[in-house]
């Protein structure tokens, strides 16, 4: 896609993919990074400041959720300011680019490794919305293995009501009927703040991590 085909696929669907944008190289450097860290919950049982645990499926604690990951690898820290990455981002929502937070999503063969329905939107601390999320997928992400999956052109509904719990952090589930909701499935390593998306349990042993 060219640039202004990308900025146009974004307005109109509310996400962009943009497949092969990091090297094999870079990618194993990140999921080297991940090892490291993950090295460090090895024997963490109880949720922390830094992972958010979850029994798996083989009685085993997982970490589903690394907090604030740029924090604790520098290979993280350096993504921010990839300048492929950023000249996506740039290109979508202008320059002046400021990050808001990061966090690594795990997505372990649990139950309870999985997001109902929502729009990312609400949990944000902002009243505008010139702001993306940003994934890299660090696995290849597929429906048997929890990727994430939006509506295309959610975006254009605005915020919807939604319900507040709280997990270690704010979780937003929509409030609607979730029959209405398509099952349609893609690979994103981007979206759209306004986009509805769920992300189903990982029913395979095949690891996923989207950052
Ligand atoms: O990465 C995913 O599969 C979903 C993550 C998500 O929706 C969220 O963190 O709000």
């Amino acid at each position: 896609m060219t640039a202004a085909e990308q900025k146009r696929f974004y307005t109109r669907h509310g996400y962009l993919i943009v497949p092969g944008l990091l090297t094999p190289r870079e990618l194993t450097r990140l999921r080297s990074a991940l090892a490291d860290v993950l090295g460090r919950a090895r024997r963490v049982t109880r949720s922390t400041r830094t992972f958010r645990m979850v029994k798996g499926l083989d009685g085993r604690y997982h970490v589903k959720r690394v907090w604030d990951p740029i924090a604790q690898h520098p290979a993280f820290f350096k993504l921010v300011f990839h300048p492929r990455i950023l000249d996506v981002v740039e290109r979508l929502i202008g320059p002046d680019i400021q990050l808001q937070q990061s966090r690594l999503t795990l997505k372990p063969r649990t139950p309870h490794a999985w997001f109902d329905w929502h729009q990312d939107y609400p949990a944000f601390p902002h009243t505008n919305f010139e702001l993306l999320v940003v994934t890299v997928d660090l696995d290849d992400s597929t429906p048997d293995n929890g990727c994430l999956t939006v509506i295309p052109g959610s975006h254009r509904l605005g915020p919807l009501p939604h319900r507040f719990t709280f997990e270690g952090a704010p979780r937003t589930i929509l409030v609607l009927d979730p029959d209405r909701a398509p099952c349609c499935a893609a690979v994103l390593p981007y979206d759209g703040p306004g986009g509805l998306q769920p992300q189903g349990p990982n029913d395979k042993t095949r690891p996923a991590a989207p950052l």
